[in-house]
């Protein structure tokens, strides 16, 4: 079988567009096993030397937790399939949020390379992305591409097969969250690597990482492993909570999150974007989410979209279901 690559990225990213283009009419839709996630796999195929790829459409999420069935079946099939390298697909005019995704394959020490797309959206936008140093600093490959035209795509599958045929241990990105997690981060990876716990699939960090996110999966698969270590990690998680709680009014999910920010935030500082307008200014499309998502305003236009169709499928529907009647009394007939 060809080696595996997996498209992952944000939804809106550009997904279901580059998939399409890189795999035309060589693919197929099934399910992922045991839910109701779409599953889209399909073949690349190198048109200068034939070199092919076998392409997974992973499903759209902002992050790796466990918040939602995707992001679990995401994860489970980066853990479980080990792609030879992960393609994340990047909202180039919507940089920072899009990174977040990339930094934690990163902490998993995942393969990727990364397809800075829409980059004609962003120009539109008076946004300009220093693509070479984005990737000198994340220290992965990384494409400019237009999905819907097909631009760039030759380049990134290039930089794909590259890492495919030069396979490379990749470490995995540590960042600080913090003088008050750090410390037990450090203490709990520890304990995890002196104890194999759970590590023959995961990085000892990262399941630290995922206790201080109350992560659900991988605390029941721990709780399964070694009860009494998974409660001791549970409790230094309490400890760490209850002083965050009382000294900063947060969690460490939502410290952890503040940092991974602060660590994007940091790395397009050093002259990877450039905002040509404002960067607060509101395009179209704000505009309108803003009117549609308004808590008070939003039902109510749903509400009239709604009535809307009810009314129009009621009254005008007569007309083209009276042409459906005779095209079908004739088709009958003949
Ligand atoms: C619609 N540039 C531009 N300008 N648009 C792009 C690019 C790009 O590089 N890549 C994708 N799009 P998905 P996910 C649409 O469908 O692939 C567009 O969720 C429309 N449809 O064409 O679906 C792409 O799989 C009517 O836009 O994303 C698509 O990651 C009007 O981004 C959208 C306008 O791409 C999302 C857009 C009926």
């Amino acid at each position: 079988m060809a080696p595996t690559v997996a498209l992952a990225g944000n939804p809106n990213s550009g997904k279901t567009t580059l998939f399409n283009e890189l795999t035309g009419s060589r693919q197929h839709v099934g399910n992922y096993p045991g839910v109701t996630v779409e599953k889209k796999e399909g073949t690349y195929v190198r048109i200068h030397d034939g070199f092919r790829l076998h392409i997974v459409d992973l499903p759209g999420t902002y992050s790796l937790t466990a918040y939602s069935l995707e992001e679990v079946v995401a994860r489970d099939f980066l853990v479980d399939q080990k792609p030879e390298v992960v393609i994340n697909i990047v909202d180039a005019s919507n940089l920072e949020r899009n990174l977040y995704l990339a930094i934690q394959f990163l902490e998993m020490g995942i393969p990727i390379c990364i397809a800075l797309n829409m980059i004609d959206v962003a120009k539109k936008r008076g946004i300009k992305v220093d693509a070479q140093k984005l990737s000198s600093l994340l220290g992965v490959p990384v494409t400019p591409t237009v999905a819907r035209s097909g631009r760039g795509k030759m380049e990134l599958m290039d930089s794909a097969a590259q890492i495919v045929q030069e396979p490379h241990q990749v470490t995995p990105l540590k960042i600080s969250y913090g003088a008050d997690i750090d410390p037990v981060l450090s203490e709990m990876e520890k304990e995890i690597t002196d104890s194999d716990f759970l590590t023959d699939t995961y990085q000892a960090r990262w399941i630290a990482l995922k206790y201080l996110e109350s992560d659900e999966q991988i605390i029941r698969k721990g709780q399964k492993a070694n009860p009494d270590l998974s409660n001791r990690l549970k409790e230094m998680v309490r400890k760490v909570s209850h002083h965050l709680l009382n000294t900063l009014d947060t969690y460490p999910e939502a410290m952890i999150a503040d940092q991974r920010y602060g660590y994007i935030k940091s790395i397009l500082k050093q002259g990877v974007i450039y905002h040509k307008y404002d960067r607060n200014r509101l395009y179209s499309s704000d505009r309108i989410d803003k009117v549609l998502t308004n808590r008070f305003v939003g039902p109510l236009i749903m509400l009239a979209v709604i009535a809307g169709l009810y009314h129009f499928t009621f009254t005008y529907s007569k007309v083209p279901v009276g042409w459906l009647e005779l095209f079908f009394g004739w088709l009958g007939s003949a």
